[in-house]
């Protein structure tokens, strides 16, 4: 039987101690990367602090597997088991420009189902986090259960890029459904902006393609609030496979997904 307070406290510890070592980096030059395309940034600190937490995971629990973004756990083909999946640093590109606006992030699931989310602005010490039936927390207040809300009222947490890109492809749903919303906010790390969905600051978010590392945390956070969270097409979230993102508060869901989403070949 896995004691889930115990990974519950280790995961936390160990956020706190990877906290810090990001922290202590921002007196460093760090060596800046490039991955799949020149906007695609790596630092040595994501290998880094990815590479901390896979050594302590192997150390405690040997059984679990790890997803990693940077490459140096697992590849399960599988969601069987206890599988820790995380990204060391969400928001690479603001935490080079900007030195804020990052998160790390872990979902931890275990054959399939979300179990424990964490997300932890590391530059504004909040830590939000949930386990599954026991509620969802920022630090230590306790986050509420999310309320309707009309989309006319509603702020939408969207990147330009996927307006403009969703134009070319899909003749323009997203910009009507931009245009209906109250407003929208851009944050440029989707860790963030499950979080903040989660706290009710933002009303829903939408992404075209993100990966299991960037959701597995804030969708265990989000779905525990009661919130919605599906892929553009309303289905579940392939945990193994990038997916198109889309989540809401409920009520808000159906009205964005019956009169735009529902109309996208995604
Ligand atoms: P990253 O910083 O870890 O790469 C930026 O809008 C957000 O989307 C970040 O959370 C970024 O994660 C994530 N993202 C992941 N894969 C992406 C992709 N292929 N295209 C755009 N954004 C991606
Ligand atoms: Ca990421």
């Amino acid at each position: 039987m896995t004691n889930w307070s115990d990974v519950e406290a280790n995961a936390k510890n160990w956020m706190n101690q990877a906290a810090q070592m990001i922290k202590n980096s921002f007196n460093k030059t760090l060596d800046i990367q490039t991955k799949s395309n020149r906007n695609d940034l790596v630092t040595e600190m994501d290998k880094s602090i990815e590479q901390f937490f896979i050594a302590k995971i192997r150390q405690h629990y040997p059984g679990h597997k790890i997803i990693g973004e940077e490459g140096f756990g697992d590849s399960p083909e599988i969601l069987e088991g206890i599988i820790w999946m995380i990204d060391p640093i969400d928001g690479t590109m603001n935490f080079v420009h900007m030195q804020r606006n990052f998160a790390i992030s872990i979902g931890i699931y275990e054959n399939g189902v979300g179990m424990i989310g964490l997300i932890y602005d590391v530059v504004s010490d909040e830590l939000y986090y949930a386990v599954k039936g026991k509620g969802a927390y920022m630090n230590d207040t306790r986050l509420n259960q999310l309320e309707q809300v009309k989309l006319s009222d509603s702020i939408i947490g969207i990147n330009a890029t996927w307006v403009i890109e969703n134009n070319r492809i899909d003749s323009g749903i997203l910009a009507p459904l931009v245009k209906k919303g109250r407003g929208t906010r851009s944050y440029g790390c989707a860790a963030l902006e499950f979080a903040y969905v989660a706290a009710g600051r933002l009303d829903a978010y939408i992404s075209l393609r993100l990966s299991p590392w960037d959701f597995a945390a804030g969708k265990i956070l989000v779905e525990e609030l009661g919130g919605v969270v599906t892929d553009l097409r309303g289905k579940p979230l392939n945990m193994l496979e990038q997916c198109s993102i889309f989540i809401a508060k409920p009520g808000l869901y159906d009205e964005i997904f019956e009169n735009y989403l529902q109309k996208g070949s995604w």
